[in-house]
Protein backbone atom coordinates (compact mmCIF):
# COMPACT_ATOMS: atom_id res chain seq x y z
CA UNK A 1 0.00 0.00 0.00
CA UNK A 2 1.23 3.52 -0.94
CA UNK A 3 0.26 6.57 1.32
CA UNK A 4 -0.50 9.23 -1.68
CA UNK A 5 -3.96 8.82 -2.50
CA UNK A 6 -5.09 8.13 -5.65
CA UNK A 7 -6.59 10.78 -7.40
CA UNK A 8 -7.40 9.72 -10.48
CA UNK A 9 -10.38 7.30 -8.90
CA UNK A 10 -13.91 8.85 -8.61
CA UNK A 11 -12.83 8.08 -4.62
CA UNK A 12 -9.53 9.24 -3.85
CA UNK A 13 -8.00 6.56 -1.69
CA UNK A 14 -5.25 4.84 -0.10
CA UNK A 15 -6.80 1.41 -0.17
CA UNK A 16 -6.32 0.10 -3.44
CA UNK A 17 -10.04 0.02 -4.21
CA UNK A 18 -9.50 -0.23 -8.11
CA UNK A 19 -8.36 -4.12 -7.26
CA UNK A 20 -11.98 -4.80 -5.58
CA UNK A 21 -14.27 -4.54 -8.40
CA UNK A 22 -17.49 -4.88 -5.99
CA UNK A 23 -16.30 -2.98 -3.02
CA UNK A 24 -15.54 0.15 -5.76
CA UNK A 25 -19.04 -0.64 -7.53
CA UNK A 26 -20.90 -0.48 -3.38
CA UNK A 27 -19.10 2.37 -2.30
CA UNK A 28 -19.52 4.23 -5.87
CA UNK A 29 -23.28 3.81 -5.73
CA UNK A 30 -22.96 5.40 -1.81
CA UNK A 31 -21.54 8.19 -3.56
CA UNK A 32 -24.38 9.79 -5.37
CA UNK A 33 -26.35 9.04 -1.71
CA UNK A 34 -24.15 10.84 -0.28
CA UNK A 35 -24.09 13.82 -2.07
CA UNK A 36 -27.56 14.08 -2.03
CA UNK A 37 -27.14 14.41 1.96
CA UNK A 38 -24.87 16.86 1.57
CA UNK A 39 -26.89 18.71 -0.76
CA UNK A 40 -30.04 18.63 1.30
CA UNK A 41 -28.24 18.56 4.70
CA UNK A 42 -24.46 19.85 4.15
CA UNK A 43 -23.73 24.12 5.05
CA UNK A 44 -26.60 26.32 3.76
CA UNK A 45 -24.67 29.12 2.51
CA UNK A 46 -24.16 29.32 -0.68
CA UNK A 47 -20.06 30.02 -1.76
CA UNK A 48 -18.40 29.78 -5.08
CA UNK A 49 -14.83 28.23 -3.34
CA UNK A 50 -13.37 27.76 -0.10
CA UNK A 51 -10.35 27.95 1.01
CA UNK A 52 -9.53 24.54 2.30
CA UNK A 53 -7.16 21.43 2.92
CA UNK A 54 -7.70 18.03 1.39
CA UNK A 55 -5.88 15.15 2.68
CA UNK A 56 -3.90 13.93 -0.13
CA UNK A 57 -0.83 11.46 1.76
CA UNK A 58 -1.15 10.02 5.63
CA UNK A 59 2.06 10.46 5.71
CA UNK A 60 4.20 12.50 8.12
CA UNK A 61 5.02 15.32 6.06
CA UNK A 62 2.84 17.05 3.96
CA UNK A 63 -0.02 15.44 4.05
CA UNK A 64 -2.49 18.30 3.04
CA UNK A 65 -3.21 19.98 0.12
CA UNK A 66 -4.68 23.20 0.05
CA UNK A 67 -6.68 25.38 -2.57
CA UNK A 68 -9.46 26.72 -3.29
CA UNK A 69 -12.37 24.50 -3.67
CA UNK A 70 -15.57 24.38 -4.90
CA UNK A 71 -17.57 22.60 -1.84
CA UNK A 72 -19.43 20.24 -3.79
CA UNK A 73 -16.19 18.99 -6.07
CA UNK A 74 -14.40 18.59 -2.72
CA UNK A 75 -12.89 15.23 -2.94
CA UNK A 76 -13.93 13.56 0.10
CA UNK A 77 -11.76 10.22 0.44
CA UNK A 78 -10.55 7.26 1.98
CA UNK A 79 -7.35 7.40 3.38
CA UNK A 80 -5.93 4.69 6.06
CA UNK A 81 -2.88 5.32 8.32
CA UNK A 82 0.06 3.48 7.07
CA UNK A 83 0.08 -0.20 8.23
CA UNK A 84 2.31 -0.79 11.13
CA UNK A 85 3.89 -4.00 10.31
CA UNK A 86 3.43 -6.82 12.46
CA UNK A 87 1.38 -5.23 14.90
CA UNK A 88 0.40 -7.25 18.12
CA UNK A 89 -2.85 -6.82 20.20
CA UNK A 90 -2.12 -4.83 23.11
CA UNK A 91 -4.73 -5.45 25.66
CA UNK A 92 -7.53 -8.06 26.17
CA UNK A 93 -7.76 -11.51 26.12
CA UNK A 94 -5.85 -11.85 22.76
CA UNK A 95 -2.61 -9.75 24.13
CA UNK A 96 -0.18 -10.65 21.74
CA UNK A 97 -1.41 -12.32 18.64
CA UNK A 98 -1.17 -10.58 15.61
CA UNK A 99 -3.80 -7.83 15.29
CA UNK A 100 -6.81 -8.87 12.71
CA UNK A 101 -7.10 -7.80 9.11
CA UNK A 102 -10.66 -9.22 8.92
CA UNK A 103 -13.85 -9.18 11.26
CA UNK A 104 -13.69 -12.58 13.76
CA UNK A 105 -17.02 -13.82 13.70
CA UNK A 106 -17.48 -13.82 17.15
CA UNK A 107 -17.08 -10.19 17.59
CA UNK A 108 -19.08 -8.54 14.21
CA UNK A 109 -22.19 -7.63 15.56
CA UNK A 110 -19.70 -5.47 18.19
CA UNK A 111 -17.59 -3.96 15.84
CA UNK A 112 -20.35 -2.90 13.78
CA UNK A 113 -21.93 -1.68 16.38
CA UNK A 114 -18.63 0.68 17.48
CA UNK A 115 -17.97 1.69 13.21
CA UNK A 116 -22.35 2.79 13.59
CA UNK A 117 -21.83 4.91 16.31
CA UNK A 118 -19.02 6.51 15.54
CA UNK A 119 -19.95 6.76 11.81
CA UNK A 120 -23.67 8.57 12.93
CA UNK A 121 -21.72 11.75 15.12
CA UNK A 122 -20.04 13.02 11.78
CA UNK A 123 -22.92 13.77 9.84
CA UNK A 124 -24.89 14.75 12.84
CA UNK A 125 -22.54 17.25 13.85
CA UNK A 126 -23.02 18.62 9.89
CA UNK A 127 -26.53 18.58 10.20
CA UNK A 128 -26.50 20.65 13.17
CA UNK A 129 -23.98 23.40 12.40
CA UNK A 130 -25.76 23.57 8.70
CA UNK A 131 -26.93 26.86 9.11
CA UNK A 132 -24.12 28.46 10.84
CA UNK A 133 -22.71 30.32 7.46
CA UNK A 134 -25.55 32.50 7.31
CA UNK A 135 -23.90 34.28 10.67
CA UNK A 136 -20.05 34.22 10.54
CA UNK A 137 -18.48 36.40 13.07
CA UNK A 138 -15.73 36.87 9.65
CA UNK A 139 -14.51 34.71 6.74
CA UNK A 140 -11.88 33.18 8.52
CA UNK A 141 -14.43 31.79 10.70
CA UNK A 142 -16.47 30.98 8.08
CA UNK A 143 -14.04 29.23 6.45
CA UNK A 144 -12.67 27.18 9.60
CA UNK A 145 -16.66 25.93 9.47
CA UNK A 146 -16.50 24.76 6.09
CA UNK A 147 -13.30 22.84 6.66
CA UNK A 148 -14.79 21.23 9.66
CA UNK A 149 -18.37 20.47 7.89
CA UNK A 150 -15.91 19.03 4.87
CA UNK A 151 -13.93 16.99 7.30
CA UNK A 152 -16.62 15.23 9.08
CA UNK A 153 -18.15 13.95 6.13
CA UNK A 154 -15.04 12.50 4.93
CA UNK A 155 -15.06 10.79 8.54
CA UNK A 156 -18.77 9.42 7.62
CA UNK A 157 -16.93 7.87 4.55
CA UNK A 158 -14.07 6.61 6.56
CA UNK A 159 -16.84 4.72 8.72
CA UNK A 160 -18.72 4.13 5.21
CA UNK A 161 -15.93 2.30 3.95
CA UNK A 162 -15.16 0.03 6.66
CA UNK A 163 -18.96 -1.14 7.07
CA UNK A 164 -18.72 -1.53 2.92
CA UNK A 165 -15.67 -3.41 2.98
CA UNK A 166 -15.83 -5.92 5.74
CA UNK A 167 -19.45 -5.97 7.10
CA UNK A 168 -21.34 -7.17 3.29
CA UNK A 169 -25.24 -6.60 3.36
CA UNK A 170 -25.22 -5.46 7.00
CA UNK A 171 -22.79 -2.79 6.60
CA UNK A 172 -24.55 -1.63 2.87
CA UNK A 173 -27.33 -1.50 4.85
CA UNK A 174 -26.14 0.28 7.49
CA UNK A 175 -24.83 2.86 5.08
CA UNK A 176 -27.81 3.93 3.70
CA UNK A 177 -28.90 4.08 7.23
CA UNK A 178 -26.69 6.35 8.36
CA UNK A 179 -27.85 8.92 5.62
CA UNK A 180 -31.18 8.70 6.36
CA UNK A 181 -31.56 9.41 10.22
CA UNK A 182 -31.19 13.36 10.78
CA UNK A 183 -29.89 15.71 14.06
CA UNK A 184 -33.06 16.30 15.87
CA UNK A 185 -35.36 14.33 13.96
CA UNK A 186 -38.50 13.19 16.04
CA UNK A 187 -38.94 9.71 13.86
CA UNK A 188 -35.37 9.25 12.99
CA UNK A 189 -32.72 10.65 15.47
CA UNK A 190 -29.23 10.92 15.94
CA UNK A 191 -28.15 7.65 18.30
CA UNK A 192 -26.27 9.68 20.53
CA UNK A 193 -27.60 12.56 22.52
CA UNK A 194 -25.44 15.54 22.15
CA UNK A 195 -25.84 14.93 17.97
CA UNK A 196 -29.59 16.07 18.48
CA UNK A 197 -29.13 19.61 20.18
CA UNK A 198 -29.07 22.39 17.91
CA UNK A 199 -25.81 24.52 17.43
CA UNK A 200 -27.80 27.43 16.63
CA UNK A 201 -25.16 29.99 17.25
CA UNK A 202 -21.52 30.41 17.07
CA UNK A 203 -20.78 30.74 20.91
CA UNK A 204 -22.72 27.15 20.57
CA UNK A 205 -19.86 26.10 17.80
CA UNK A 206 -17.02 26.80 19.71
CA UNK A 207 -18.39 25.08 22.36
CA UNK A 208 -19.11 21.93 20.42
CA UNK A 209 -15.92 21.89 18.56
CA UNK A 210 -14.07 22.20 22.03
CA UNK A 211 -16.04 19.81 24.40
CA UNK A 212 -17.54 17.43 21.94
CA UNK A 213 -15.11 17.24 19.29
CA UNK A 214 -12.62 16.34 22.05
CA UNK A 215 -14.98 13.48 23.18
CA UNK A 216 -14.37 12.52 19.38
CA UNK A 217 -10.64 13.01 20.07
CA UNK A 218 -10.89 10.46 22.93
CA UNK A 219 -13.21 7.83 21.73
CA UNK A 220 -11.11 7.71 18.41
CA UNK A 221 -8.01 7.15 20.51
CA UNK A 222 -9.74 4.01 22.35
CA UNK A 223 -10.53 2.63 18.63
CA UNK A 224 -7.07 3.29 17.19
CA UNK A 225 -6.01 0.46 19.83
CA UNK A 226 -8.22 -1.51 18.01
CA UNK A 227 -7.63 -4.95 17.52
CA UNK A 228 -9.32 -4.73 14.41
CA UNK A 229 -6.79 -2.99 12.10
CA UNK A 230 -8.44 -1.24 9.71
CA UNK A 231 -10.22 0.61 12.09
CA UNK A 232 -7.41 1.21 14.15
CA UNK A 233 -5.49 3.13 10.72
CA UNK A 234 -8.64 4.79 9.89
CA UNK A 235 -8.88 6.25 13.72
CA UNK A 236 -5.02 7.22 13.86
CA UNK A 237 -5.77 9.19 10.38
CA UNK A 238 -8.89 11.04 11.49
CA UNK A 239 -7.34 11.86 14.44
CA UNK A 240 -4.70 14.33 12.68
CA UNK A 241 -8.04 16.26 11.29
CA UNK A 242 -9.71 16.04 14.13
CA UNK A 243 -6.59 18.31 15.70
CA UNK A 244 -8.00 21.16 13.59
CA UNK A 245 -11.41 21.04 14.88
CA UNK A 246 -10.65 21.11 18.56
CA UNK A 247 -7.64 24.44 17.79
CA UNK A 248 -11.73 25.97 16.21
CA UNK A 249 -13.27 25.53 19.58
CA UNK A 250 -10.18 26.05 21.82
CA UNK A 251 -9.11 29.68 20.33
CA UNK A 252 -12.86 30.68 19.25
CA UNK A 253 -13.61 30.24 22.96
CA UNK A 254 -10.38 32.07 23.82
CA UNK A 255 -11.27 35.44 21.23
CA UNK A 256 -15.13 35.08 23.05
CA UNK A 257 -13.21 35.83 26.30
CA UNK A 258 -10.94 37.58 25.60
CA UNK A 259 -13.29 40.22 23.66
CA UNK A 260 -15.60 40.20 26.56
CA UNK A 261 -12.48 40.81 29.43
CA UNK A 262 -11.56 43.84 26.96
CA UNK A 263 -15.25 45.05 26.94
CA UNK A 264 -15.47 44.68 30.88
CA UNK A 265 -12.02 46.26 31.79
CA UNK A 266 -13.16 49.40 28.98
CA UNK A 267 -16.47 49.97 30.77
CA UNK A 268 -15.49 48.47 34.40
CA UNK A 269 -18.21 46.61 34.45
CA UNK A 270 -19.43 42.89 33.86
CA UNK A 271 -22.74 44.18 31.93
CA UNK A 272 -21.05 44.20 28.53
CA UNK A 273 -24.26 43.41 26.59
CA UNK A 274 -24.93 46.72 25.96
CA UNK A 275 -21.88 47.17 24.30
CA UNK A 276 -22.79 43.97 22.33
CA UNK A 277 -20.30 41.21 24.08
CA UNK A 278 -20.81 38.52 25.51
CA UNK A 279 -21.64 38.29 29.50
CA UNK A 280 -19.08 35.74 31.17
CA UNK A 281 -22.22 34.46 32.81
CA UNK A 282 -23.23 33.39 29.92
CA UNK A 283 -20.22 31.93 28.55
CA UNK A 284 -19.72 30.02 31.65
CA UNK A 285 -23.72 28.61 31.24
CA UNK A 286 -22.64 27.73 27.56
CA UNK A 287 -19.82 25.84 28.57
CA UNK A 288 -21.78 24.37 31.38
CA UNK A 289 -24.45 22.96 28.87
CA UNK A 290 -21.86 21.33 26.48
CA UNK A 291 -19.53 20.11 29.10
CA UNK A 292 -22.20 17.94 30.89
CA UNK A 293 -24.16 16.33 27.24
CA UNK A 294 -20.46 15.82 26.26
CA UNK A 295 -19.82 14.08 29.11
CA UNK A 296 -22.91 11.88 28.51
CA UNK A 297 -21.14 10.53 25.84
CA UNK A 298 -19.10 8.39 27.45
CA UNK A 299 -21.73 5.93 28.09
CA UNK A 300 -22.12 4.80 32.08
CA UNK A 301 -19.87 5.22 34.46
CA UNK A 302 -20.01 1.39 34.70
CA UNK A 303 -21.12 -0.78 31.35
CA UNK A 304 -20.27 -4.52 30.63
CA UNK A 305 -19.91 -3.41 26.91
CA UNK A 306 -16.77 -1.44 27.41
CA UNK A 307 -15.98 -4.06 29.35
CA UNK A 308 -16.98 -6.84 27.13
CA UNK A 309 -14.95 -4.17 24.01
CA UNK A 310 -12.23 -4.28 25.89
CA UNK A 311 -11.95 -8.40 26.39
CA UNK A 312 -12.51 -8.59 23.06
CA UNK A 313 -9.73 -6.13 21.69
CA UNK A 314 -12.02 -4.05 20.39
CA UNK A 315 -11.88 -1.03 22.11
CA UNK A 316 -8.37 0.10 24.21
CA UNK A 317 -8.07 2.58 26.66
CA UNK A 318 -6.20 6.08 26.14
CA UNK A 319 -2.67 5.32 25.37
CA UNK A 320 -3.14 2.07 26.28
CA UNK A 321 0.83 1.10 25.28
CA UNK A 322 1.73 3.74 28.04
CA UNK A 323 -0.15 2.12 30.45
CA UNK A 324 1.80 0.10 33.28
CA UNK A 325 -0.49 -2.74 34.42
CA UNK A 326 -1.19 -5.96 32.51
CA UNK A 327 -3.31 -4.76 29.64
CA UNK A 328 -5.90 -7.36 30.95
CA UNK A 329 -7.13 -5.35 33.93
CA UNK A 330 -9.47 -9.15 34.66
CA UNK A 331 -8.41 -8.76 38.91
CA UNK A 332 -8.11 -4.81 39.33
CA UNK A 333 -10.30 -2.42 40.74
CA UNK A 334 -11.36 1.42 40.21
CA UNK A 335 -13.12 3.94 41.76
CA UNK A 336 -16.20 5.48 40.06
CA UNK A 337 -18.64 8.38 40.47
CA UNK A 338 -21.68 6.69 41.94
CA UNK A 339 -24.82 7.33 44.08
CA UNK A 340 -24.45 5.99 47.57
CA UNK A 341 -26.55 3.79 49.21
CA UNK A 342 -28.33 6.72 50.55
CA UNK A 343 -28.77 8.32 47.40
CA UNK A 344 -26.39 10.63 48.14
CA UNK A 345 -23.26 11.78 45.46
CA UNK A 346 -19.90 10.14 46.24
CA UNK A 347 -17.99 6.82 44.23
CA UNK A 348 -17.73 3.27 44.76
CA UNK A 349 -15.60 0.49 44.21
CA UNK A 350 -15.58 -1.56 40.58
CA UNK A 351 -13.77 -3.67 38.19
CA UNK A 352 -11.09 -1.59 36.56
CA UNK A 353 -13.00 -3.73 33.41
CA UNK A 354 -16.72 -2.14 34.25
CA UNK A 355 -15.18 1.13 35.05
CA UNK A 356 -13.60 1.64 31.75
CA UNK A 357 -15.60 4.56 30.94
CA UNK A 358 -15.03 6.30 33.67
CA UNK A 359 -11.09 5.72 32.94
CA UNK A 360 -11.73 7.81 29.71
CA UNK A 361 -13.72 10.32 30.80
CA UNK A 362 -11.50 11.40 33.43
CA UNK A 363 -8.43 11.69 30.88
CA UNK A 364 -11.04 13.93 28.80
CA UNK A 365 -12.13 15.68 32.04
CA UNK A 366 -8.52 16.74 32.31
CA UNK A 367 -7.47 17.56 29.19
CA UNK A 368 -11.16 20.07 29.16
CA UNK A 369 -9.52 21.58 32.27
CA UNK A 370 -6.67 22.72 30.53
CA UNK A 371 -8.81 24.79 28.23
CA UNK A 372 -10.64 26.17 31.86
CA UNK A 373 -6.75 27.50 32.97
CA UNK A 374 -6.15 29.28 29.09
CA UNK A 375 -9.41 31.31 29.35
CA UNK A 376 -8.90 31.83 33.21
CA UNK A 377 -5.37 33.09 32.10
CA UNK A 378 -7.17 35.71 29.64
CA UNK A 379 -9.22 36.82 32.07
CA UNK A 380 -6.24 37.29 34.75
CA UNK A 381 -4.06 38.79 31.89
CA UNK A 382 -6.94 41.21 31.58
CA UNK A 383 -6.37 42.50 35.35
CA UNK A 384 -9.72 40.52 36.19
CA UNK A 385 -10.75 38.31 39.18
CA UNK A 386 -13.62 36.49 37.48
CA UNK A 387 -13.04 32.60 36.42
CA UNK A 388 -14.44 29.71 34.53
CA UNK A 389 -14.97 26.51 35.83
CA UNK A 390 -15.88 23.31 34.72
CA UNK A 391 -19.42 21.55 36.60
CA UNK A 392 -19.29 18.76 38.85
CA UNK A 393 -19.69 15.46 36.88
CA UNK A 394 -23.30 14.97 38.18
CA UNK A 395 -24.52 18.23 37.09
CA UNK A 396 -27.14 18.04 34.13
CA UNK A 397 -26.40 14.85 33.64
CA UNK A 398 -28.87 12.46 31.34
CA UNK A 399 -26.42 8.98 31.18
CA UNK A 400 -25.19 6.83 33.76
CA UNK A 401 -25.20 7.25 37.67
CA UNK A 402 -26.34 10.80 37.90
CA UNK A 403 -29.20 10.49 35.34
CA UNK A 404 -31.95 10.10 37.86
CA UNK A 405 -30.79 13.08 40.09
CA UNK A 406 -30.58 16.52 39.63
CA UNK A 407 -26.94 18.51 41.09
CA UNK A 408 -26.36 22.10 40.90
CA UNK A 409 -23.12 22.90 38.92
CA UNK A 410 -21.09 22.37 43.02
CA UNK A 411 -22.26 18.86 43.16
CA UNK A 412 -25.00 19.90 45.54
CA UNK A 413 -28.18 16.91 44.87
CA UNK A 414 -31.12 19.16 44.53
CA UNK A 415 -35.23 18.57 44.89
CA UNK A 416 -36.59 18.25 41.19
CA UNK A 417 -38.62 21.39 42.37
CA UNK A 418 -35.30 23.28 42.84
CA UNK A 419 -33.78 21.99 39.70
CA UNK A 420 -36.76 23.39 38.06
CA UNK A 421 -36.73 26.93 39.83
CA UNK A 422 -32.46 27.23 39.70
CA UNK A 423 -31.50 25.30 36.21
CA UNK A 424 -31.71 29.08 34.60
CA UNK A 425 -28.78 30.04 36.48
CA UNK A 426 -26.72 27.68 35.18
CA UNK A 427 -28.05 26.51 31.93
CA UNK A 428 -28.82 28.89 29.26
CA UNK A 429 -32.08 30.78 29.53
CA UNK A 430 -34.17 31.62 26.36
CA UNK A 431 -33.24 35.41 26.74
CA UNK A 432 -29.64 34.22 27.30
CA UNK A 433 -29.71 32.14 23.78
CA UNK A 434 -32.18 35.34 22.41
CA UNK A 435 -29.05 37.73 23.68
CA UNK A 436 -26.33 35.33 21.71
CA UNK A 437 -28.36 34.96 18.89
CA UNK A 438 -29.04 39.07 18.42
CA UNK A 439 -25.10 39.24 18.44
CA UNK A 440 -24.95 36.67 15.09
CA UNK A 441 -24.89 39.18 12.49
CA UNK A 442 -22.91 38.25 9.25
CA UNK A 443 -19.54 39.69 8.65
CA UNK A 444 -18.48 39.03 5.44
CA UNK A 445 -16.14 41.90 4.97
CA UNK A 446 -12.45 40.55 4.32
CA UNK A 447 -10.46 41.34 7.79
CA UNK A 448 -13.77 42.21 9.32
CA UNK A 449 -14.56 41.07 12.61
CA UNK A 450 -18.00 40.91 14.73
CA UNK A 451 -18.03 42.51 17.81
CA UNK A 452 -18.82 39.89 20.12
CA UNK A 453 -14.90 38.71 19.46
CA UNK A 454 -11.50 39.54 19.09
CA UNK A 455 -9.87 38.49 16.19
CA UNK A 456 -7.80 35.49 15.91
CA UNK A 457 -3.81 35.88 16.19
CA UNK A 458 -2.93 33.90 13.38
CA UNK A 459 -4.58 33.12 9.89
CA UNK A 460 -4.93 29.99 7.92
CA UNK A 461 -1.67 28.08 6.55
CA UNK A 462 -0.24 31.16 6.76
CA UNK A 463 -2.32 33.00 5.42
CA UNK A 464 -3.36 36.55 6.99
CA UNK A 465 -6.30 37.13 9.35
CA UNK A 466 -7.57 39.42 5.92
CA UNK A 467 -7.73 36.65 2.97
CA UNK A 468 -10.20 36.12 1.19
CA UNK A 469 -11.01 32.46 2.56
CA UNK A 470 -14.18 32.19 1.02
CA UNK A 471 -15.99 33.42 -1.97
CA UNK A 472 -19.58 33.78 -1.90
CA UNK A 473 -21.62 33.08 -4.48
N1 LIG B 1 -26.89 9.13 24.15
O1 LIG B 1 -23.31 0.64 28.38
P1 LIG B 1 -23.41 2.14 28.34
C1 LIG B 1 -17.21 12.25 17.56
C2 LIG B 1 -26.57 4.11 25.30
S1 LIG B 1 -17.81 11.91 19.12
C3 LIG B 1 -27.75 8.11 23.86
O2 LIG B 1 -23.06 2.88 29.54
P2 LIG B 1 -21.32 2.08 26.41
C4 LIG B 1 -17.54 13.55 16.96
C5 LIG B 1 -25.57 3.04 24.90
O3 LIG B 1 -25.40 2.99 23.49
C6 LIG B 1 -17.33 10.22 19.45
N2 LIG B 1 -27.54 6.85 24.23
O4 LIG B 1 -22.60 2.68 27.11
C7 LIG B 1 -17.61 14.70 17.72
C8 LIG B 1 -26.18 1.79 25.48
O5 LIG B 1 -27.21 1.32 24.62
P3 LIG B 1 -27.53 -0.24 24.52
C9 LIG B 1 -18.30 9.17 18.94
C10 LIG B 1 -26.41 6.56 24.91
O6 LIG B 1 -21.77 1.22 25.28
C11 LIG B 1 -17.94 15.90 17.13
C12 LIG B 1 -26.87 2.28 26.74
O7 LIG B 1 -27.05 3.69 26.56
N3 LIG B 1 -17.74 7.87 19.04
O8 LIG B 1 -16.55 11.44 16.98
O9 LIG B 1 -20.35 1.56 27.39
C13 LIG B 1 -18.21 15.96 15.78
C14 LIG B 1 -26.06 1.97 27.96
O10 LIG B 1 -24.82 2.64 27.87
C15 LIG B 1 -25.48 7.55 25.24
C16 LIG B 1 -18.09 6.95 19.96
O11 LIG B 1 -18.94 7.17 20.77
C17 LIG B 1 -25.75 8.89 24.83
N4 LIG B 1 -24.91 9.90 25.09
O12 LIG B 1 -20.69 3.44 25.85
C18 LIG B 1 -18.14 14.81 15.02
C19 LIG B 1 -17.35 5.63 19.94
N5 LIG B 1 -24.47 6.97 25.92
O13 LIG B 1 -26.24 -0.94 24.19
C20 LIG B 1 -17.79 13.61 15.58
C21 LIG B 1 -18.21 4.44 19.75
C22 LIG B 1 -24.77 5.67 26.03
O14 LIG B 1 -28.09 -0.61 25.86
N6 LIG B 1 -19.20 4.28 20.81
N7 LIG B 1 -25.92 5.41 25.41
O15 LIG B 1 -28.54 -0.28 23.38
C23 LIG B 1 -18.93 3.74 22.02
O16 LIG B 1 -17.80 3.44 22.32
C24 LIG B 1 -20.03 3.51 23.00
O17 LIG B 1 -21.14 3.07 22.31
C25 LIG B 1 -20.40 4.75 23.88
C26 LIG B 1 -21.37 4.27 24.97
C27 LIG B 1 -19.15 5.35 24.48
C28 LIG B 1 -21.13 5.79 23.05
Amino acid sequence: MTTTADYTEKIPNNVSLREDRRLQRALESWQPNFLSWWDAMGPALPTRDVYLRTAVNVGREGWAHWAFVPMRDYRWGIFLAERAPGRMIAFGEHKGEPAWDKVPGEYRAELRRLIVVQGDTEPASVEQQRNLGATAPSLYDLRNLFQVNVEEGRHLWAMVYLLQAYFGRDGREEAEELLRRSSGSLESPRILGAFNEETPDWLSFYMFTYFTDRDGKYQLGTLKESAFDPLSRTCEFMLKEEAHHMMVGTTGIDRVVERTAQVMVENDTDEVTGHGAIPLSVIQKYLNFHYSVSLDLFGGETSTNVANYYTAGLKGRWLEERRRDDHKLASDSIMVDALTEDGEIGQTEVSALTGLNTDLRREYVSDCQGGVNRWNKILAGAGLPHRVRLPHVAFNRQVGAFAGIEAGPDGEKLSTAEWERRNGEWLPTEVDKTYVRSLMQPVYERGKIAAWIAPPRNGINDKPFDYDYVHLS
